[in-house]
């Protein structure tokens, strides 16, 4: 017996009995949730904090011709009122955004949207604050506002951006891609071409915790700290440090428990810098949070693409071109969170899952008078749009092919053998067996007694829709050669730490909204090491104490972060190897790794364990260091998780009212770290999609007034309008990936859209109707029925 059997590995199992790390693991972070013990940036208060509130521009497009802050300073209890202007003496009133454009923090010439940033007051109490920006007035001159993206480059437009040097209309970027003639000549030959326009109209991710923070500038120090609902606390940092001018090691940002983020998190709003500003002034920790009405109408919207679709297929249906115009609504800014090169971020995958000889986009970008931001909302970048345009074009052709739709995918997917499968707009799949979710998914909605039961309803007069869609999806930017947002290169660094007693410490950089990183990530390590999960902690969201890297967004922190923290265990389990070696007396090459001890090759008997290895690393002689080790991973190529969707929908032939009756989702993320998170994740998206497809726009009028600032206009989806979800799974692992993940938090908000959406059109088939724009409310859907096209 080896003198450390005494510490014999023991099993650990998850809730169900399996095996450690992966698995249906309970969320470590649940106890303090759902005790009301998070800690929100809200919950944060320190002595002496003052409040910040922003006076927003009732307009959409004004120049400011005075503005009056007198009576504001007068309120006993204001301690600065800032204007524009004043920002601009220190030459702080515009910022970067995301894109290489640059935004107003506040305003100093004219107002570009209603809700944009016209002045701030910085005050004892939050109720104070917003009593002064009644004080403050302000005389605007009301310009024309360009509110429909389709009129921005009408001749006699207003120009929007008069602030860029020269610049005479509201273009914001011409983008291509595929090619063109090649294009066209599949088009010119094809026997069947289907041409549909349609709108993907603006939202919002409107999570459940608006945007705030809480910023405290220590004058002696001249260090910044700031408490923020940030999904990217490192690339935060750097951006403040070069846009402030603060040495980077001089600011340390913190995000909190995130209540939802779903890309509403990823730009740096003008609020954060206000109240930065507002700190430096004062020399006062200083604390501002938007409220509903703010968050709706001045934070990242996402997709507002005006889309015409072309399929080219032979007349038995096999698809062989996808064309596409674009234009596409950036608002006053651009401020599209996108790697850098991807001006229309992964649009590119519009060529969906389907093996095609040619492929063609053509996007023109806009400014309008709407708030800026572009892809926030659980969008993959984009890829919620292409995917969208695809599956409904599919779903055009089987229309006039009168074609299953089902059948019609199977016939075009890319088959498992082509995979490294090279689209015709580069990009890489990775791996991908479609057919086989395909089967599973249509297994378990019953696809044929769906269409069964369908038919003995329509003669009945009733209006049953059954919706497919299949997607593929790129997440996991980078790699950083190809790949970084204003400069900073797309990897994640991981540092582990093993303390002497076996338990452990992991830092990551990138950033959980609700995506359960402290089980999923403590679950990763537990599996390379044999570490119980409940044994190692998380860490993240704080810059000070993680290492560097671009945070948590594009479903990214499986497959870059994910990939660090198996291989920093790795790379931790090599040096265990070592130590263990001496331990056994033993050479390394004669140690065998069973999870969570090293044994003598033929002698299990001869062993220890992590545990062991640990206290041993820590302890008396001559070993050169501890255990630990860190790593900064950039990734080969992104990862293309996929899945199959099926809705089932009802639609009152009376009152135009769409019921959800059944939602099937089959996902294929690779391997799966917990399958209970994925799940959760899934049913979220679905939601999502559900309220995207029928209940949700962010709508305006003429004028540019947003009709949607509340929960009263903008319609999120309760479980009254969504269904019981029924999920299933294959595993595709990721060849590239150390552990075969791929990511999956924007899947089903990317894959659920068109298929409720077909599944309405579907249950429509008996007005001859091919199409309808979201939202599909019971007026879009009534108008549809009585032949008349839908407004949007
Ligand atoms: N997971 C897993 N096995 C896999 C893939 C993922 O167990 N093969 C787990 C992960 O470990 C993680 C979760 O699923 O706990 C999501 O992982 P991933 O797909 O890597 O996505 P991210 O963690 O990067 O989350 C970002 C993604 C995005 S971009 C949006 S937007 C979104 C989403 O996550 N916002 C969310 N899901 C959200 N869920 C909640 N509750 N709140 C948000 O704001
Ligand atoms: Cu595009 S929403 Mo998510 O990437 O944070």
């Amino acid at each position: 017996e080896a003198p450390h059997a005494t510490h014999r590995r023991r099993e650990f199992t998850d809730n169900d009995g399996h095996p450690v790390g992966y698995g249906r693991m309970l969320r470590k972070e649940d106890p303090r949730f759902v005790r009301g013990q998070g800690k929100y940036v809200d919950d944060v208060v320190l002595p002496g904090m003052l409040h910040l509130a922003i006076l927003r521009s009732p307009v959409a497009h004004a120049r400011i011709l005075s503005i009056d802050t007198s009576a504001a300073e007068a309120h006993p209890k204001v301690k600065a009122v800032v204007t524009g202007a004043d920002l601009a003496k220190q030459g702080l009133a515009w910022m970067p955004t995301l894109s290489n454009d640059v935004q107003a923090v506040l305003v100093t010439d004219k107002v570009r949207f209603q809700g944009q940033e016209v002045a701030f007051v910085v005050a004892e109490d939050r109720y104070s604050a917003r009593d002064a920006l009644e004080l403050i007035d302000v005389e605007y001159d009301v310009l024309p506002a360009v509110a429909d993206v389709r009129n921005a480059l009408a001749p006699d437009a207003p120009v929007i951006r008069d602030d860029l040097d020269g610049k005479k209309d509201n273009h914001c970027f011409d983008w291509e891609t595929g090619d063109e003639a090649a294009t066209a000549k599949v088009f010119d030959e094809a026997q069947v071409k289907v041409t549909q326009d349609m709108v993907y109209p603006r939202v919002h991710p409107a999570p459940m915790e608006t945007c705030g923070c809480v910023a405290d500038f220590e004058r002696v120090a001249g260090k910044l700290t700031l408490w923020c609902t940030s999904q990217a606390p490192h690339a935060h940092r750097t951006l403040y440090a070069l846009v402030a001018g603060i040495p980077e090691h001089k600011i340390r940002v913190i995000s909190p428990d995130i209540g939802g983020g779903f890309g509403n998190k990823v730009p740096i709003y003008p609020g954060y810098v206000c109240s930065v500003v507002a700190s430096i002034v004062t020399g006062k920790p200083v604390k501002w949070m938007e409220d509903r009405a703010e968050n709706l109408i001045s934070t990242g919207f996402a997709r507002d693409y005006v889309m015409r679709g072309e399929i080219a297929a032979t007349k038995d249906g096999r698809i062989q071109a996808i064309r596409t115009n674009v234009l596409a609504d950036h608002g006053a800014f651009n401020g599209t969170a996108a790697p850098v090169k991807y001006p229309a971020g992964f649009f590119g995958v519009f060529t969906g899952s389907y093996d095609l000889d040619a492929a063609y986009c053509k996007m023109t970008a806009v400014y309008t008078n709407k708030a800026p931001g572009g892809v926030a909302y659980a969008c993959s970048f984009r890829i919620t749009e292409a995917v969208y345009l695809v599956e409904r074009l599919v779903d055009c052709l089987a229309y006039e092919l009168k074609m299953d739709p089902a059948e019609l995918r199977r016939k075009n997917f890319i088959r498992p053998e082509q995979f490294p499968y090279t689209t015709q707009t580069g990009w890489v799949y990775d791996s991908g067996e479609y057919e086989r979710t395909l089967d599973k998914a249509m297994e378990l909605a019953d696809y044929a007694g769906l269409r069964r039961e369908q038919a003995q309803r329509r003669e009945h007069g009733e209006l049953m829709g059954i919706g497919m869609s299949f997607f593929t999806e790129a997440v996991g930017a980078g790699p950083r050669k190809d790949m970084d947002i204003l400069g900073l290169g797309m990897a994640d660094g991981c540092e582990l730490r093993v303390h002497p007693t076996g338990k452990a410490v992991v830092r990551l950089s990138v950033q959980s909204q609700g995506q359960g990183h402290e089980t999923t990530f403590a679950q990763i390590v537990a599996e390379e090491l044999g570490i119980p999960p409940e044994d190692i902690d998380v860490v993240h969201g704080d810059t000070d104490n993680t290492p560097f890297g671009l945070g948590t967004y594009g479903s990214r922190s499986t497959p870059v972060s994910g990939a660090a923290a198996a291989l920093v265990a790795r790379k931790v389990r090599d040096k265990a190897r070592i130590i263990a070696s001496g331990m056994l007396e033993c050479s390394i090459a004669d140690l065998e790794w069973e999870k969570g001890s090293f044994h003598v090759t033929g002698d299990p008997t001869q062993s220890v364990t992590i545990q062991d290895i640990a206290m041993r690393a820590h302890g008396a002689g001559d070993l050169p260091e501890g255990l630990e080790a860190q790593i900064c991973y950039n990734p080969e190529n992104l990862t293309y998780p996929f899945g199959c969707y099926i809705c089932v929908v009802d639609v009152d032939p009376g009152t135009a009212v769409v019921k959800v009756r059944k939602f099937v989702a089959v996902d294929d993320c690779g391997t799966q770290i917990n399958p209970m998170i994925i799940e959760g994740q899934v049913q979220g998206g679905c939601a999502e999609g559900v309220g995207m497809a029928l209940m949700q726009m962010i709508a305006f009028d003429e004028d540019g007034n947003c009709l949607s600032a509340s929960f009263m206009d903008y319609l999120i989806p309760t479980a009254l309008e969504v269904p019981h979800w029924i999920n299933g799974s294959t595993v595709t692992p990721s060849p590239h990936h150390p552990i075969g993940a791929k990511g999956v938090g924007e899947s089903a908000t990317v894959g659920s859209p068109p298929a409720v959406v077909n599944a309405v059109i579907d249950a429509l088939a008996p007005f001859g109707i091919r199409h309808a724009d979201m939202p599909l409310t019971p007026s879009r859907v009534w108008d549809a029925m009585q032949g008349h096209p839908t407004p949007s």
